[in-house]
């Protein structure tokens, strides 16, 4: 393999270039290489300076994630040292960079002794969404060129800045316009630093804006404050704030070593290795099962939705925010106008909160047509069905939608349990027919399940995964089976939290364990925030499943409490949200199971935590062996951006692999003994528990 670098002499400059596609992660081999290049600079008296970039599209991701858990990232050269070498270095080093710098990309830039970067590009520390700090002085040298208060927000934040407010802050020198030259403007650099005086500016003695932050004192506890609903039970946001902290009052040794022994802490913690799990994942779900990767996706340049409810209104915003124009369709005039102000207030809601300008509101709204004419959708290159779950009613519609779009059309049902297949039949081309389920709310929601039918075509999955991107979604491919992935696996959890009502617990403890979890809401709360009289419909309308569940929830609709939106519904409501147990709703459960004939008991927060989620692996197991996802990370997503499953614990299968699988097969072996209902093992669960082996390890081929 040649060395990932390439290096080349450019009038007396030493330019050293990082050349390890796609995105030249700083693995063992790359470090060696620019390590190797370095000493050729420095041995060569005829070079006066050097400059590092990036070849490909970017200058660099950062460390190589995959080493992190081989131990291959501490190998010698290791980033801290190769950055050390870098700034130490006795001719100067400027980084040229394009695209992006991220992570250990960024903190071997400040290492070097001035940056260039090209307009447009972006750079940052993202190491927080990892689980974990900066590890190579980022947290020590970024308060050092950029200030302390914007260091804190790009490192506890984890999102990079453009290159332009990187310049205007201090982190960039000079910026290098469209149509510049990027490697010569630093090669210029370089060379005026070279004929300075004295040795070339280090990052690490830069005191100036530390000392802006000593005269705050209560910077760090403020900032630790600000943080603490949005970081709630994750670990590394508050260790970026420390490592910080250390800079501003510890010499910089100190502080580096405090960074260091902090990374490697949280590098071998299980909630950095659930979210370094969750960036995989979500790269994983972009590879299916027959849809090469030079598959070309068919452009989407204008849509449509049909139905502007709730989920065909979000849907239509969701094209809107992406840029495409959008027509949106209903039956009669009076849906449509209620539909369009429904969208027009959910955009005058974003407004108000300062989350976007008026501008940008006006410009959506310009881009969304409603319209009562069918046929003036003839022309889309993509059709989403959003109406009733009515199968009759969708098939209708398709047959219309056969007659009247391009044969090149993509036509997408927004159903959320009905069969795709059928739909697609219905029409002369179901290789172009596929299923999109948006969750509610759609232009807020990021998970979009992809329902490929047997005949969808290559081409229209890889259209749908592409288009799931541009409209800031997290696209899982799922297969055809009642409720698909999602809502399946839902059910297995929001089915046994009913059942434990019955058994002796309340709706506010469940709620409470759940949360304590990590979720943002119990079910009960997310009962009432979806609806007691949506989900009484859904069941009306599946007919009851075969096998129990606890109608306590249809009691309450029959009684009216229908949740947030009745101020009453499994809890009650004050201000409209925030929810507060309610004695009539423990009287009607205490009273269910008496109807029932059940002994209420004592049960422990434990057992009610198992009960809802142990059943959601299992399920998961059953979807997974059952092909309808390809792989275990694919649930993962579903729950972390469909259900808001801690990303601190990886989703429900990486979870279920850290409890042991044996662990949660034996568990439920017990539940399903004593409760029976829903509760028998999968057979994949079973298998995986007696050969020891993991979700993750687990593959259908
Ligand atoms: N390590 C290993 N593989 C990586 C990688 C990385 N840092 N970044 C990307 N990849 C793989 C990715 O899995 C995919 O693989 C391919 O490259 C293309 O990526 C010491 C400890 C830079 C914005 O967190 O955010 O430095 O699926 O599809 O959409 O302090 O990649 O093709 O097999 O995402 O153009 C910190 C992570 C690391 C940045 C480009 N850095 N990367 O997005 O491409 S920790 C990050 C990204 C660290 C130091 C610390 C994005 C991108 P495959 P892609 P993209």
């Amino acid at each position: 393999m040649s060395a990932p670098v390439r290096f080349e002499r450019i009038d007396g400059v030493g330019v050293i270039t990082l050349d390890n596609p796609p995105v030249n992660a700083l693995s063992i081999a790359l470090r060696t290489g620019v390590r190797d290049a370095l000493s050729e600079a420095l041995a060569d008296d005829a070079i006066a300076a050097v400059v590092l970039t990036g070849g490909g599209r970017m200058f660099c991701a950062g460390a190589d994630i995959k080493e992190f858990d081989t131990g291959v990232s501490n190998e010698s050269p290791n980033l801290p040292e190769l950055i050390e070498l870098v700034e130490s270095s006795p001719k100067p080093v400027v980084a040229a960079m394009h695209g992006t710098a991220m992570g250990g990309g960024c903190e071997l830039a400040l290492g070097c002794h001035a940056r260039v970067a090209a307009a447009g590009m972006r750079i940052g520390l993202p190491e927080v969404t990892l689980g974990l700090v900066p590890g190579a002085g980022g947290t020590q040298r970024l308060p050092r060129v950029l200030g302390v208060q914007a260091a804190l927000d790009v490192i506890v934040s984890g999102r990079p800045i453009s290159a332009e407010n990187a310049h205007a802050g201090g982190l960039v020198d000079e910026l290098v316009g469209p149509g510049g030259d990027l490697v010569a403007t630093a090669v210029a650099m370089a060379k005026k630093l070279a004929a300075a005086d004295g040795p070339p500016p280090k990052t690490r003695d830069r005191e100036e804006r530390l000392e802006e932050a000593r005269q705050q004192p209560g910077l760090f506890n403020d900032y630790r404050k600000s943080i603490a609903r949005r970081a709630r039970g994750f670990e590394a946001p508050y260790a970026c704030i420390d490592c910080v902290e250390v800079a501003v009052t510890k010499p910089f040794e100190e502080g580096l070593a405090f960074e260091r022994d902090t990374f490697q802490k949280l590098r071998a913690s299980d909630q950095s290795k659930a979210q370094r799990h969750a960036f995989f994942a979500e790269r994983q779900a972009n590879k299916v099962r027959g849809v090469s990767p030079d598959t070309k996706e068919l452009p989407i340049r204008k849509g449509a939705v049909l139905g502007c409810g709730t989920m065909g209104g979000g849907i239509a915003m969701c094209f809107a925010n992406a840029g495409i124009p959008v027509t949106v369709t209903e039956g009669e005039q009076a849906a449509l106008d209620r539909g369009m102000k429904l969208i027009q207030g959910n955009y005058a809601a974003t407004v108000k909160k300062g989350r976007m300008s008026q501008e940008a509101m006006d410009a959506c709204m310009a881009l969304i047509t409603p319209t009562l004419d069918f046929d003036s959708i003839a022309d889309s290159d993509i059709v989403i069905e959003a109406v009733f779950e009515n199968m009759d009613l969708k098939k209708e519609i398709f047959t219309k939608l056969d007659a009247l779009c391009r044969p090149d059309a993509v036509l997408a049902t927004n159903t959320s349990s009905l069969d795709v297949n059928e739909i697609a039949a219905t029409t002369s081309r179901p290789e172009q027919v596929v299923g999109l389920h948006f969750f509610s709310p759609a232009n807020v929601m990021k998970l979009l399940e992809i329902v490929r039918g047997d005949r969808t075509s290559p081409q229209v999955l890889a259209t749908a995964l592409a288009l799931s991107k541009k409209l800031g979604k997290v696209g899982v491919v799922v297969g055809v089976c009642d409720s698909f992935a999602a809502n399946r696996s839902l059910y297995a959890y929001s089915r046994q939290a009913g059942f434990l009502l019955e058994e002796g617990a309340l709706p506010e403890q469940v709620d409470k364990v759940i949360t304590d979890f990590g979720f943002p809401m119990g079910p009960f709360a997310v009962g009432d925030l979806a609806g007691v009289d949506v989900g009484y419909k859904i069941r009306q309308h599946r007919g009851r499943p075969d096998g129990r569940y606890s109608d306590i929830a249809d009691k309450l609709y029959e009684m009216g409490r229908y949740g947030q939106k009745t101020a009453k519904g499994w809890f009650r409501y004050e201000d409209g949200r925030t929810p507060i147990p309610d004695p009539e709703v423990t009287e009607l459960i205490i009273q269910t199971s008496k109807d029932l004939g059940i002994e209420r008991r004592e049960i422990s927060d434990e057992e009610i935590l198992q009960r809802c989620l142990y059943p959601l692996i299992n399920e998961g197991a059953r979807i997974l062996e059952e092909g309808i996802v390809e792989r275990s990370s694919d649930m993962d997503l579903i729950w972390l951006y469909g259900y808001g499953f801690p990303r601190y614990r990886g989703g429900p299968m990486f979870w279920a692999d850290l409890l042991g699988v044996d662990h949660v097969y034996e568990v439920m072996k017990g539940f399903h003994e004593a409760h029976h209902d829903w509760l028998e093992p999968a057979p994949l669960l079973e298998r995986l528990a007696k050969e020891g082996g993991t979700f993750g390890g687990w593959s259908a081929t």
